[in-house]
Parts: structure tokens; sequence; C-alpha cells
């Protein structure tokens, strides 16, 4: 049974297929075209694969699963860090046409409880080390909240018969690799979201095979390429933009980092001679820091460029990195949802330090709206509108949002305010949708505002950005309660609701009454100005 989701008209869909955008061959085709290969695929710790490891591997780990009855249809709900069994659950898992959500390692409770929900997986695939699974209560919850959950098998598991490194072990008999059709659903990707509940992406393996080889193009991704993952593997930026699928599908290898930070990414930068790598705006701020303080610039001699998206990059930072670190700067602007945009390897100062990129493929259609959804001039800020050969249709499962987020035409409105260059550059110039950037990860201010109104005292909330000088962005909670409670108190109930610790709120700001817009909504736009000028302004007497 195919998994039921948003699809391109017929009439793109022939456009797509007949420009060789569409191949209708499967993502694991990634790998199977490199298979008889012995170079270097992946680095992760002690641990070294080749491409035929990985596919021997995968398909054995593929073999397993498939004896244990999953099949075709069937969804999984994967949480793995910075690991190589990240890829190699995918590729098994798109062997035997399973479609995961792979979750990020800083999501808890809620959000696997969210994702569960919306696909009613099958299998559940989660590691020993993340402090959800150090006992089975929770993977009992699931059970039963989620009565779909058949296979659960967890990495570093004490009881090897059950963990899923026995998976690998077993003997693999027989095995053809059966994906779903090119057209159908290959896994659901996650949105930074702005509204109540985590929203799904439905990623088919055309669209997203497509924005994968173009990516590679576009950054000249080939054999040479050694690629440091220190973002979460399973974002889309390193997974796609070209991240590490765009490395496998150059022949290069992906070396990865637990984290982003100096400490681990500089030895690993040197010990493995690392070419490109991404990063997100704050890190490159600890990055020059960590230069400046104490860095070697042979360390990072082999890096040639260093790409920077998933927030917007300021300019004098951009102007910084070439000079400091030594290497060329890309600006990368993308989403899940799926347009990506890259300045490119050889575009001047201008457009690398001020711009946000132009978009990758000749079919991204991409324009600006004004507020009443009239095509704006170059030069004017409005709403990014676009569609193309490998932008989703719709959020999984979601009519009502869709109906929003969509216009008659099949243009997603992604919520960022953007300017068009004459020359088609995009500049990121704010956001209308109800989110918080926060330095990269993304906060949907509804999500929540609403686990906060669980609380018995809390009678009335808004989540808001505020300015942050070294991420940018921070997030601040107005409160109305009905009695006097402390930010503490508050943290704790979210942590017991179970949530990702990057969406507490930084700051709470208790008040009477939430200012409202005339229509009297609550008025955001207000409260941003009041927490801006609280940050800002000086103290008496200075
Ligand atoms: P998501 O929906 O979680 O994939 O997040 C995508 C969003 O991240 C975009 O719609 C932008 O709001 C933001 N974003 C990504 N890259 C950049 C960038 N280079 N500059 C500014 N905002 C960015
Ligand atoms: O922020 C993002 O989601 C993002 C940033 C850069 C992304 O999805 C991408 C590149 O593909």
């Amino acid at each position: 049974m195919s998994i039921t989701f948003n699809r391109w008209p017929d009439e793109f869909a022939a456009r797509y297929r007949a420009k060789g955008y569409w191949l209708d061959v499967p993502l694991t085709d990634i790998i199977d075209r490199r298979k008889d290969s012995d170079a270097l695929a992946v680095v992760c710790g002690d641990r070294r694969l080749s491409y035929r490891d990985i596919d021997r591997l995968t398909d054995r780990l593929a073999a397993a699963l498939a004896r244990r009855g999953l099949a075709a249809g069937d969804t999984a709900l994967v949480q793995l860090g910075n690991v190589a069994e990240f890829y190699l659950v995918l590729f098994a898992l798109l062997k035997i046409g399973v479609a995961p959500v792979n979750a990020l390692f800083s999501h808890q409770r809620s959000e696997l409880n969210a994702y569960a929900e919306q696909i009613k997986p099958a299998l559940l695939i989660a590691d020993r080390h993340h402090a959800l699974f150090t006992d089975d209560a929770f993977i009992g919850e699931l059970r039963q909240l989620h009565p779909s959950l058949r296979v659960v098998a967890m990495r570093n598991d004490a009881a090897p018969e059950s963990g899923l490194a026995h998976l690998f072990d077993e003997a693999p008999g027989y095995f053809i690799a059966t994906p779903t059709p090119a057209d159908e659903v290959a896994f659901f990707q996650l949105s930074g979201g702005s509204t109540g509940t985590p929203k799904l992406i439905p990623r088919t393996h055309n669209d997203y095979y497509y924005s994968i080889r173009v990516s590679v193009e576009v950054c000249r991704f080939d054999r040479d390429t050694r690629y440091l993952c220190a973002l979460p593997a399973a974002h889309n930026y390193p997974l796609s933009s070209p991240g590490a699928l765009g490395v496998f599908y150059g022949g290069g290898s992906v070396v990865l980092a637990n984290d982003p930070s100096a400490n681990v990414c500089f030895p690993l930068i040197a010990q493995h001679k690392i070419t490109v790598t991404g990063l997100v705006p704050p890190a490159v701020t600890l990055w020059l820091q960590a230069m400046e303080q104490w860095g070697d610039r042979g360390q990072l001699a082999s890096l040639r460029l260093l790409q920077v998206g998933g927030a917007k990059l300021g300019e004098t930072l951009a102007a910084r990195i070439p000079a400091e670190l030594g290497c060329r700067l890309q600006q990368v602007f993308g989403m899940a949802e799926g347009l990506v945009n890259y300045t490119r390897l050889d575009d001047d100062d201008e457009h690398m330090f001020t711009t946000q990129g132009r978009p990758m493929s000749p079919d991204d259609e991409v324009w600006v709206a004004d507020g009443q959804g009239n095509p704006l001039p170059p030069g004017q800020v409005g709403r990014l509108m676009t569609r193309g050969p490998y932008t989703f249709r719709g959020y999984y499962q979601s009519p009502e949002h869709n109906a929003e987020a969509f216009d008659a035409d099949g243009f997603y409105c992604s919520g960022d305010l953007v300017e068009l260059t004459p020359d088609g550059y995009l500049k990121v110039q704010g956001r209308e949708k109800d989110q918080i950037n926060r330095g990269g990860e993304k906060i949907a201010a509804e999500e929540v505002e609403n686990l906060l109104l669980r609380h018995p005292h809390v009678v009335n909330v808004a989540l808001v950005s505020m300015a942050d000088e070294m991420i940018g962005e921070k997030s601040c909670a107005y409160i109305v309660t009905s009695q006097d409670i402390k930010p503490v108190v508050l943290r704790r109930h979210l942590r017991q609701l179970g949530v990702a610790e990057f969406k507490l709120p930084d700051r709470f700001e208790r008040v009477d009454e939430l200012p409202l817009t005339p229509v009297g909504k609550v008025d955001k736009k207000r409260l941003r100005q009041l927490i801006d000028a609280s940050t800002t302004t000086p103290a008496a007497g200075e």
C-alpha cells in the first residue's frame, strides 16, 4: 500500500520528467552505483566504511528487517545522532520501501509522539544513549499509544540479541532491494513549523534525488570532496544541500562530528583534510572566536569551502569568513519543504556577502507577493512564493494548513519575507510565519504556547523572538498568570511534557495582559518591539 500525499499535477510531473529532472530512479541508486567501490564513504570515530561496506551492511539490515515483516508502505520512526548507522538505516529502509521520519537527536517525548501519531510507525530505531531510551519506559509508552509499532531496534542495546547491531550480523540470505516507486514517498522530512503540531514533509525519490544532483553540480562535489557533517545529520541541509547524500553521489567521504564546536571540528578538519562543511551562523561566530584565541590557520588549511545557512548570515560576519578562515563562503538558503538557493562558487564578493543566493534549478519558480498576493518588482520586500521540481505540494495529512500555505496555483508560501535582486538573487529580510529561528533551530511559537497553556496557572501566553547578538534570535515568552510563578517552574513544566531543550523560552516576561491588534489578535510585533527596547535600552545613568 502506498502512502497518500499531495502529488504534483500530471502536467508538471511530465515536464520534470521530460527535462530529465525526475529520472524514475530510487534514492538507493546513490549507493548502488558505487557498490563495488572501495573508496572511503563514511568516517565515524574509529569506524571507516567504504561504499562497498555501505551496500553490504544495508543489504544485511534491510534483509533482517524484511524478515521481521517490514515491507513497502510501512513507516519508521528513527532517532539517531551523527553516527554511521544514521546513513545505514536510511538506505536499508529505502531498500525495502519503508519510509522513515528521521527525528533530530534533540527531540524528546513530545516531538516523537507527535511524529508517531502522524505516521503510525511499524518500526522504531533509536539509541540507548539518548536520555529517553536509557530504560524501556518510553518504548512501552510508544507501543501503548501507537499499536502500529511492531519492531524495535536500539543502538547501544545492552542485550545484544535485541539490538540494532545484531541486525547487521544476521546471515543476509537472499535479498533483492524493493524500494517504493520513484514517484512515491521515500521518507518524511521535518518542517521547522509554525503551527501547534510539528509538520511532516513527504519527499519522493524523484524530487529529492534531483535536489541532490543539482546541489552536487552547483557546489562541485566530487571524489575529492571530504565533507564534515557537523550539524544534525537528519537535517535537510547537511543531508541534501548537497550534504552527505551529495557527497555519496559524488563519490567523496563524509566525516561525522558530534557537534559544530571549533573544539571538535578543527582537529577533525586537520586530521581528515576536510575540504568543505556546512554551518549555521552562530557556529561561524564561534569558529572565528576560536581562530582569534587559539586557532592555528594550519588546522584549516585543507578547507576550501564553508557553507552557511539555516538562518540569516550578517554581512559583516560573512566578509570575515574568507579573510579570517582562509576559505570561500557559500550562502545557502534552503528549506526542508524544497527550494534551495545557493550563492555560486564564482560569485563576486557583493553577491557572496549580501545575498542568500539564487534558486539552484532553472525550473524553480520564485516570485515575491505583496499582502494581496500580487507580484512585487525586484527591490521590494514581500512574501516568498515558490514551486518547482523538488518543492513539495503539501504537508502530510494537513489539509487545513495546506489551504493556507499554498496559493491556488500550487505555489508554497514559506513565510519568509524576501527581496529579489534584478539579477534573480534573494535577500532574506524577515519572516511572517509565527516562528523563532534560534540560530538555525526553528521553534513554532504555537507549539510552545500550547504546552505552556497546559500549566494550571498560565492564563495566556505569546512566544516571540528577541534579538541576540550571538545566535541572532532567542525566544521570549510573555505570560499572563493567575499567580506569581517563577521561570524555573515553567521550564520544569515544559521539560516534564518532554519537549526539545532548544524550545524552552530563553526569557519569561510576566504581564497583566497581552496587547491586541485592532482585529483582536495578539500583537506580536508590539511584543517584539517591547522586548528589543528593554534589552537594548541602556540602564539609567549610563
Ligand atoms: P525548515 O522549514 O525548518 O526547513 O526551515 C527553513 C527556513 O529556515 C526558511 O524558510 C527560512 O526561514 C530559514 N532559513 C534557512 N536558510 C536561511 C538563510 N540562509 N537565511 C535566512 N533564513 C534561512
Ligand atoms: O534551514 C533549513 O531548513 C535549510 C537550510 C539550508 C535547508 O533545509 C537546506 C539548506 O536544505
